[in-house]
């Protein structure tokens, strides 16, 4: 867990419009858009500063995965044009960088409270207002509430026997050291072939004397390509921004993809090779946008699966080794699809081996490494990218009581409900940013983001246009929108991998496909349906001071 500095402050406390929780890029333009509106708003953030996930997550090879000109707010013309990518795929100090020059332009900070965790948000049912406390003795009272909290927040660590006993260095790469960590000269263990730690394994490994990789699923990645942005790159995007913008608000992921609307086994086996050769030549995760039918087609789905194997197998010398990273137990893009730098081929470096632990897992930490089995490994230091508790883990472990005294952690007991991953039945005036039943995760964060805090934004203003200061989902609006992500999902290959958009890395967490796969332009469209329809399956309630005053 992060250790919190502790700057020395006063407690915050009195009345504002709205509480935000989380400094990331949703809680910072939520800010700026509520200022805007010219209402009073506090943001409480863990982190000492700006940046959510780009402050967490500074591992060795940490980089966005989706493209830098495609990864910025696009609300304000002066800070696209004036901030300047300096790679094709950002590196994360480039990304928090970005993140605190908004903050500067904006002036931001004087709004925000750092190194402060928001414990629990209680609704009151008779003020219509959510008291919200802090660990740093902070008790606020405010209209709404809005849960800027992301959706890969809550790092897992986990609970393997021995943890406490490991006399060498733990890292988790979701709470990496700011100061960075040596690992020249040491031996080294890694957990996990997720994203994260396959981006960070070739950093790593350039370094340490040896890295043992620990894999219990293996992942399809496609390489980056990533460089230096051409500066002709930059002011393609820079002289258009308009009209590509407006393109990636209505795209199937809000990314730019060249989408190749074309089914993969309706085409002949030369002519797909060569799509395919050309997607994995550009790299990028826009690999899964090669044909239509990729997430739906069982069938093509295995034509695009083979040809990353293929590929697996002729970077990766030692047959072995090769066969273990391969995967073949679930569909290509129904686990997130990884973007890579070098990482097949870091395992053709003498100092770096693969352990297959799906069949016979890591038992026990030891004071010397871990035990897999009968055999025990030696290291001086252990790198557990063992992910998340995604999407729901920050919202479920805060203290969220709404009506009845009824908590969120309970509701979502058997998965999240909501109407629109905006709000929650049972808990009024609490919206979320990217929450669960929205595209969130599956789409470029930032269009997302964008989208619910211009969404929330709107609606705030017809609150207050209409003097109305409660508003919750019907159940019936929530339940059956609950319905249409489910149908959706079931339409897609996605619901057949145990992958954590379905809660299955976290033991015991119910298995639902937590995102919205309707695409983030049709989704975009049904938002805006719903609030022309003056907010439809939303109940609103006038002021209470107003009825007060008319007894
Ligand atoms: P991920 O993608 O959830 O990866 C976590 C990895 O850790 C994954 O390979 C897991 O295997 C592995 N894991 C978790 N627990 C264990 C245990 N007990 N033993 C062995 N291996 C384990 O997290 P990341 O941080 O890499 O990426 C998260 C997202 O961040 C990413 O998708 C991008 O959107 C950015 P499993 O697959 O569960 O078998």
């Amino acid at each position: 867990m992060p250790q919190a500095t502790q700057t020395k402050r006063a407690p915050v406390s009195g009345e504002f419009d709205v509480a935000i929780v989380g400094a990331g890029f949703g809680g910072m333009y939520m800010l700026h858009r509520l200022r805007g509106l010219g209402l009073s708003a506090i943001v409480f953030d863990v982190a000492s500063g700006v940046g959510g996930t780009w402050y967490w997550n500074r591992y060795p090879g940490a980089r966005c995965d989706v493209e830098s000109m495609q990864y910025s707010y696009s609300f304000s013309e002066e800070l696209q044009q004036e901030w300047q990518w300096t790679e094709l795929f950002a590196a994360q100090p480039e990304i928090l960088r970005y993140a605190n020059f908004v903050a500067d332009k904006l002036d931001l900070r004087r709004d925000m409270r750092f190194e402060t965790r928001v414990t629990d948000a209680v609704f009151d049912e008779t003020a219509h207002r959510w008291t919200v406390r802090t660990d740093r003795g902070d008790v606020v009272s405010a209209r709404f509430c809005v849960m800027a909290t992301g959706c890969l927040s809550a790092a897992r660590m986990p609970d393997f026997p021995g943890l406490s006993s490991f006399k060498g260095k733990t890292y988790h790469t979701g709470y990496w050291p700011h100061e960075g960590v040596d690992f020249t000269g040491k031996r080294v263990g890694v957990i996990g072939t997720g994203s994260s730690a396959i981006q960070a394994i070739p950093v790593i490994a350039a370094q340490a004397a040896h890295v043992t990789v620990f894999q219990r699923t293996p992942n399809y990645s496609i390489p980056s390509r990533n460089g230096p942005m051409p500066e002709v790159y930059s002011q393609s995007w820079k002289g258009n921004y308009p009209a590509l913008r407006a393109e990636a608000r209505m795209a199937r992921n809000g990314i730019l993809a060249n989408p190749n609307d074309v089914s993969a086994i309706a085409t002949p086996e030369q002519e797909r090779l060569a799509v395919y050769e050309d997607r994995w030549a550009s790299g990028g995760t826009t690999f899964m946008a090669a044909f239509n039918d990729l997430i739906t087609n069982k069938a093509s789905n295995d034509t695009a699966a083979a040809f990353v194997r293929g590929k697996i197998k002729a970077i990766v010398k030692d047959p072995a080794t090769a066969e273990l990273l391969a995967p073949t137990n679930y569909p290509i893009g129904t686990k997130r699809i990884c973007v890579d730098t070098d990482y097949y081929l870091t395992y053709n470096k003498p100092n770096v081996s693969l352990v297959d632990v799906k069949n016979t897992p890591i038992e026990a930490i030891t004071p010397d490494g871990l035990r897999v089995g009968n055999e025990e490994y030696k290291f001086d230091a252990i790198v557990f990218a063992t992910g998340f508790d995604a999407m729901t883990g920050a919202l479920t472990k805060m203290g969220i009581v709404g009506r009845n005294g009824a908590t969120l952690a309970a509701k979502w007991e058997a998965g999240p409900r909501t109407y629109l991953g905006l709000m929650t039945a049972g808990f009024p005036n609490m919206f979320m940013i990217t929450g669960p039943g929205s595209p969130s995760v599956l789409s470029n964060m930032i269009v997302s983001i964008e989208q619910h805090v211009d969404w929330i934004s709107d609606c705030l203003s017809h609150l207050s246009d209409r003097q109305i200061d409660c508003i919750e989902p019907a159940l019936s609006a929530e339940d059956a929108w609950v319905r249409h992500v489910n149908e959706v999902a079931d339409t897609t290959l996605y619901p057949s991998a145990a992958s954590w958009y379905m809660g299955a890395n976290i033991p015991g967490k119910p298995r639902v496909f937590m995102p919205y796969i309707g695409g983030v332009g049709a989704y975009r469209q049904k938002c805006d349906e719903i609030a022309a329809k003056g907010y439809e399956g939303f109940q609103m309630e006038g002021p209470v001071n107003a009825a007060v005053a008319a007894e």
